[in-house]
């Protein structure tokens, strides 16, 4: 590598790091969610959310590995994006109207598991 394409690295990977300052993974236990369709229904709720960029569900440790393009503020729309879905997110307990609507296997096992 020339001298000069060593710089342009070393600027770019500075410039990259700057970006991505606030963004990172935020962890969001959902306890309530019991099978695959809790698990769809929390995504997309999540995925609605602006500025979420990914979801990656973990169903064993019941949680949401979300990517978010900047942290500030943004687990507490989160957790009541999760809630309005009829989940449990963090401390957030699931909005009692969204859990209501939920399918019957979904809400018996969350009941449950109080
Ligand atoms: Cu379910």
């Amino acid at each position: 590598m020339t001298k000069m394409g060593a710089i342009g690295m070393a600027v770019l990977a500075g410039a990259m790091l700057a970006a991505s300052a606030l963004a990172g993974e935020l962890a969001v236990k959902v306890p309530t969610m019991v099978c695959d369709m809790c698990c769809d229904t929390i995504v997309k709720a999540i995925k609605g959310v602006e500025g979420v960029k990914a979801v990656k569900p973990d169903m064993e440790k019941k949680l949401m590995l979300v990517t978010v393009e900047d942290k500030a503020g943004i687990q507490e729309k989160i957790e009541i994006a999760v809630s309005k879905a009829g989940y449990q997110a963090n401390g957030v307990k699931a909005d009692p109207k969204a859990f209501a609507d939920l399918p019957g296997c979904c809400k018996a096992k969350a009941t449950g598991g109080k």
